[in-house]
């Protein structure tokens, strides 16, 4: 859903000629904004109550009508670290979607929290994704556990849990790679570091595995969203480049048929660029109210 959505929706709700064709304009909103035709149309049946009910229907009143209409379909985790253990954070994601920045994020602000962090290079598919995760550890003063390229995935996060534990880290960060040869083999490495995580004694309630879901992307982000909920499962999401041309129906939709609350967004390129994430402010600026 591009940003000018909720702008589009607001000039159409100052329309106050509610004929067939303003329904099936807002309709064709709703869809092109990646809502799907099952909410598409609970919408539109709710404004045609409403403005049967209500005289003096106001631009707001219709704006709010929507939100409310999405509002069960957005949830929110906030995740905890506890300070007595060692905490986990799988990040994941098909490539490019910024997964290695959002670790950088993730890394920076629960350093300045005065967490300890250690970042796992376990996208060991692409010699270059080792080197820019170094990269970012160096600049944010954390750790790295690697080893060479080509390596196994599930062997570096072995290796990170065992030295994290050692020097009594509270958080491991993990890179994972999003692309290989083939989609079963993505599929079964990832489970595979799933396994080794559990196997080596992290407590589930200390244990997050988070999708990385690149903003702009529109309905295919649900079937990626899909393999990845099937093959490992998903706590919450994360979304990246909400600065840029944010699809938020199509995010409504991902979070809603997986059942995945979201934790964070990523708002731009710099470390400082995550917030966490907050369900009202996302509804208003969705539907133009903000
Ligand atoms: N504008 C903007 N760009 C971002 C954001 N997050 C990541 N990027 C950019 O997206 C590009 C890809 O980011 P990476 O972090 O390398 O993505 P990745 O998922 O690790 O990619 P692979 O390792 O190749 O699978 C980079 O140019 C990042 O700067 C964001 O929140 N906003
Ligand atoms: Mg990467």
């Amino acid at each position: 859903m591009a940003k000018g959505f909720g702008a589009r929706l607001k000039s159409l709700f100052g329309i106050k000629r509610f004929d067939e064709s303003y329904f099936e304009e807002l309709e064709e909103l709703l869809i092109e904004g990646d809502l799907g035709s099952k909410l598409t149309m609970q919408i539109s049946d709710e404004v045609r109550d409403l403005v049967r009910k209500k005289k003096d229907l106001t631009t707001k009143d219709l704006q709010l009508l929507v939100k409310e209409q999405l509002r069960p379909m957005v949830h929110t985790f906030h995740p905890a670290i506890d300070r007595n253990a060692l905490n986990v954070f799988l990040i994941l994601g098909v490539n490019g979607v910024g997964k290695t920045t959002t670790i950088a994020k993730i890394a920076r602000l629960y350093k300045a929290q005065g967490y300890s962090v250690t970042l796992a290079a376990a996208d060991t598919f692409r010699a270059a994704a080792i080197d820019q995760l170094e990269v970012h550890a160096d600049r944010l003063g954390v750790r790295i556990v690697k080893q060479e390229s080509g390596s196994d995935p599930g062997a570096v996060v072995f290796d990170a849990i065992t030295s994290a534990r050692a020097r009594g880290d509270q958080l491991l960060l993990v890179d994972t790679a999003g692309r290989m040869h083939n989609k079963e083999h993505l599929v079964r490495e990832l489970a595979k570091i799933d396994k080794i995580v559990q196997t080596k004694g992290v407590d589930p309630a200390h244990y997050k595995k988070f999708l990385v879901i690149d903003s702009t992307t529109g309905q295919n982000g649900l079937s990626q969203a899909t393999i990845f909920h099937q093959a490992i499962r998903l706590d919450a999401l994360i979304l990246s480049k909400y600065d840029s041309l944010a699809k938020g129906g199509a995010l409504i939709q991902i979070g809603d048929s997986l059942g995945l609350p979201i934790s964070f967004v990523g708002v731009g390129e710099k470390y400082g660029d995550l917030e966490l994430f907050e369900a009202e402010p996302f509804l208003d600026s969705l539907v133009g109210l903000a």
